[in-house]
């Protein structure tokens, strides 16, 4: 495909694998009303609606010119009526008031408190509205309330969780999970990935891919893994899931669905940078204090199916989604994180590294920082 040149010749694909999105999105006041109402549908539980305005935005992110007027997003796929309304009413008022009036709906409200929990989903958020709660304040207050491990960790950590992991931080902590895995297995591939793959500054978290070209040596490292950061006292949260992947089954079409792999949701008590003088940088404002609560993802991969993980794992969430519709509608053929099955030949196909993948696709390869939609 040929990239647009400029706004009067746009020829946009309606598929995110066939866009090449940088993190160079010059319509951020646009995504931006997009995203919160993306998030909006997801409180209300209006997939379809959630869906549309990822969609949307997704496909304004990879404009490479600023929208100015209405007839550059016309011929555009995906903009509906609504959405054309939105950036009408930003165009001429330099905001949207449908989009602060929605932003102010205390459901809105409650539930972008609650699920910047680490621990509390929609389904949490969901119950505690419907038991009258508003605020993170009243379900601190109420302390006959009961929180899963996980949520009572999402409270203790919750500034240090919620103020966005550094690019130094998540390459303190590549290091780190690097210098335990090799002591075990020399020959462990240790991949971050994530956003920080797909060259974002910040993040919500680090996650990394661990996988061994040797048959079988990838079992234990996650569990020996864990076992040090324990030791070393730096482990505050950990979740471990054993991999429940099958052969026989075939790839999942859901995106926001659990993967098989092996993997553990962590939180590290990360060390703070220190200066040669041996001052402490203290960068969430927590004075004197040597350490910040970090959330990791790890996740295991049989050597195999580790060009399927990287590429399921390095996102975007809405490049993961559109990469999936594009091969069950455009090829026939079916993918998830472990896979690629071929429905017409009925096979899985075999891919080394990500470029295989596309190939295999018949997509153009789109490296990682391109598939920020
Ligand atoms: P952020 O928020 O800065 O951490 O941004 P990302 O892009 O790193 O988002 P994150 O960490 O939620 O997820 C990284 C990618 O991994 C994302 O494209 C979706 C994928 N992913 C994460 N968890 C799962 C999972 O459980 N199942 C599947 N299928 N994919 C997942
Ligand atoms: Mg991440």
């Amino acid at each position: 495909f040929n990239p647009p040149l400029s706004s009067s010749c746009v020829q946009v694909s309606q598929y995110a694998c066939q866009r090449r999105t940088t993190l160079q999105d010059t319509n951020r006041i646009f995504t931006d009303a997009f995203d919160i109402l993306a998030e909006y549908f997801e409180f209300s539980e209006n997939k379809g609606r959630k869906v549309a305005f990822l969609r949307a935005s997704s496909l304004i992110k990879s404009l490479p010119f600023p929208i100015t007027a209405m007839k550059e997003v016309e011929r555009l796929p995906w903009l509906g009526d609504q959405m054309k309304a939105i950036i009408e009413e930003i165009l001429e008022e330099g905001k949207s008031y449908k989009v602060l009036e929605l932003m102010s709906e205390e459901r809105y409200k409650s539930f972008k408190q609650f699920t910047s929990v680490f621990g509390v989903g929609l389904k949490t958020s969901d119950k505690w509205y419907r038991m009258g709660f508003r605020t993170l304040e009243d379900i601190k207050n109420e302390k006959e309330l009961k929180l899963t491990k996980m949520q009572k960790c999402g409270f203790l950590y919750y500034e240090d969780i919620t103020s966005s992991v550094s690019w130094a931080e998540a390459e303190t902590t590549d290091q780190l999970i690097k210098s335990i895995v090799w002591k075990f297995v020399p020959d462990a591939v240790v991949t971050l990935t994530g956003g920080f793959r797909r060259g974002k500054k910040n993040g919500h978290d680090v996650d990394i891919i661990i996988t061994c070209p040797r048959k079988g040596k990838e079992k234990n490292i996650l569990h020996n893994t864990i076992s040090v950061l324990k030791n070393q006292g730096l482990l505050l949260f950990s979740d471990i899931i054993e991999s429940t992947f099958v052969e026989t089954k075939l790839p999942s079409k859901h995106v926001d669905a659990l993967d098989h792999f092996q993997k553990a949701f962590l939180i590290l008590k990360l060390p703070t940078q220190q200066t040669a003088i041996g001052d402490i940088i203290d960068p969430c404002g927590c004075e004197g204090r040597k350490w910040k609560a970090v959330r990791l993802d790890l996740v295991i991969t049989p050597y195999e199916q580790y060009s399927y993980a990287l590429l399921g794992w390095t996102g975007s969430r809405q490049f993961e989604r559109d990469l999936r519709r594009y091969t069950t509608h455009e090829r026939k053929m079916m993918l998830d994180n472990h896979g690629l099955y071929d429905k017409s030949k009925k096979v899985f196909l075999k891919a080394s590294n990500e470029e295989e993948i596309f190939e295999h696709l018949g997509l153009d390869y789109l490296e990682p920082w391109e598939r920020n939609a």
